[in-house]
């Protein structure tokens, strides 16, 4: 069995026994626990001086961090990754901008990764790099001889051709892309977006299976939907110190909880959403006195002018709702900008009556998987759910709302809120079914599996 290498921009601040955390790193974590391995990656420290490297040995993980350079964090992490490839990947084409000193920055902390990564990777290592950060390390680690197999995992969506190509880098960035062995994707509308720019704009040619030929190299692709614990995380919404937290923070709302939670992002549709639900008020108003809309939404990437921008707009909506329709008993927005562990966020997951999940894109979205598996099946809660979240493709059984259409996202909101019991079973039951199909151990073991093959 080949030793697993796993490269992402984060190494997860973990510690032996420490709860679960969501997506990527529960995935990746369980895959290390199961059958040792390294996990590479920033340490999350930004330096003034040259990058201090760091390892660290949690029960058969060994945790290999590097810290980043102020230069270096600035062109790389906030500049083109966070400023460039993530709104575009995210089709917000309007936010993104292009400087070509950040995307040399990106290519030198891909190269640097590459170089840390030279020193410890074993001939028959299986290297599975993460997400957008990590477009060009196979390239650089190729540069630097190394022959192992190496995977790419895209968690974030992948653009049509026409929305890609507005980086001017947008070739470079597919050649360094192929110097992958596999390419794995969410789903098939973003796998199908590579092979399109591939095949009618950067010469490739088809071959078996989803691969392409390009420039002498082959590269396979596929679609692994990430999934999430199923029945942990029922359990955690179901233990009864998690029960009496979330109870207690419910005492005071209302009788129906409408419930979001996202890192404020605006590529999560929060402005939307609460226009929606400010229009839901209107035109729904047996709702009012009645129903709490609670989203939760920890701060992230605050430094950057995008992310201050959404941040500000958003308190500026959430006070006009509120001042439009609170009455001195009740307030029907609670805005809470901050995080909150996840044996209070599981458990609040199960008492609520309506989950809004209406991101502009995603990828897939785990905040939807998580919110349909803490349900009671005997008394389940409706997910209204954006169609353009990688999670619409699986879980079809939700409500599903165009997050653009403001006024169908009101009526799908009104219509979760009045569902019977017996439509609203039906729902969960074929939710619960696709997810337990598709779970987190399946994501990751098939990726790993196709990784070694072939
Ligand atoms: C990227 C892709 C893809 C949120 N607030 C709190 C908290 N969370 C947890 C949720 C969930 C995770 O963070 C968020 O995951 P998402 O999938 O919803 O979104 P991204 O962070 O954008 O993730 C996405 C994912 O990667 C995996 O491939 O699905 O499309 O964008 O697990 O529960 N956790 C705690 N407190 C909070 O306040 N403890």
């Amino acid at each position: 069995m080949p030793r697993l290498v796993v490269v992402s921009n984060r190494v997860a601040p973990i510690q032996e026994g420490e709860a679960t955390a969501g997506g990527l790193a529960a995935g990746v974590l369980d895959a290390l626990r199961e059958k040792g391995g390294l996990w590479f990656g920033w340490s999350g420290t930004v330096t003034d001086s040259a990058e201090l490297e760091t390892e660290r040995q949690v029960g058969p993980i060994t945790l290999y961090t590097i810290d980043l350079a102020r230069r270096d964090y600035d062109d790389f992490y906030r500049g083109f990754a966070n400023g460039t490839l993530w709104p575009v990947l995210h089709y917000q084409i309007g936010l993104g901008r292009f400087e070509p000193s950040e995307f040399a920055g990106y290519r030198r902390v891909n190269e640097t990764f590459a170089r840390g990564l030279v020193e410890l990777v074993q001939p028959d290592d299986l290297i599975w790099a993460h997400d957008y950060h990590l477009l060009c390390l196979a390239e650089a680690l190729r540069a630097r001889g190394v022959q192992n197999r190496i995977g790419l995992f895209l968690h974030t969506p992948f653009p049509a051709p026409g929305v890609f190509m507005t980086i001017p880098a947008h070739a470079e960035l597919i050649r360094a892309m192929c110097a992958f062995d596999l390419l794995g994707f969410q789903t098939e509308i973003d796998r199908t977006a590579f092979l399109d720019y591939v095949l009618r704009v950067g010469g490739g040619t088809a071959g078996a299976d989803g691969s392409v030929s390009v420039g002498g190299r082959v590269v396979r692709t596929g679609v692994y939907p990430i999934g999430v614990h199923v029945d942990e995380t029922r359990a955690q919404a179901e233990l009864p110190a998690n029960r009496r937290t979330a109870t207690r923070l419910r005492a005071n709302l209302m009788e129906q909880l409408i419930l979001s939670v996202d890192r404020l992002d605006y590529s999560k549709g929060l402005r939307q959403r609460f226009v929606a639900f400010e229009r839901f008020l209107a035109e729904f108003p047996a709702h009012q006195g009645v129903t709490t809309f609670m989203q939760i939404a920890p701060p992230s990437r605050g430094d950057i002018e995008t992310y201050q921008v959404i941040r500000r707009e958003l308190e500026g909506e959430a006070g006009r709702i509120n001042g439009r329709f609170a009455e001195v008993d009740w307030v029907p927005l609670r805005y809470l900008n901050k995080s909150f562990p996840r044996n209070v966020l599981m458990p609040l997951y199960a008492t609520a009556q309506c989950c809004l999940v209406t991101p502009l894109r995603d990828g897939m979205n785990l905040v939807a998987k998580e919110y349909v598996s803490a349900q009671d099946p005997e008394d389940p809660g409706v997910l209204v759910l954006s169609e353009f979240a990688g999670a619409a493709r699986e879980l079809d059984a939700a409500l599903l709302v165009n997050p653009y259409d403001e006024a169908g996202m009101a009526a799908a909101i009104d219509r979760a809120l009045r569902m019977g019991i017996e439509e609203r079973c039906e729902r969960h039951a074929s939710m619960l079914a696709v997810m337990r199909r598709n779970s987190l151990e399946r994501w990751r073991d098939r990726f790993v599996a196709d990784l070694g093959a072939g």
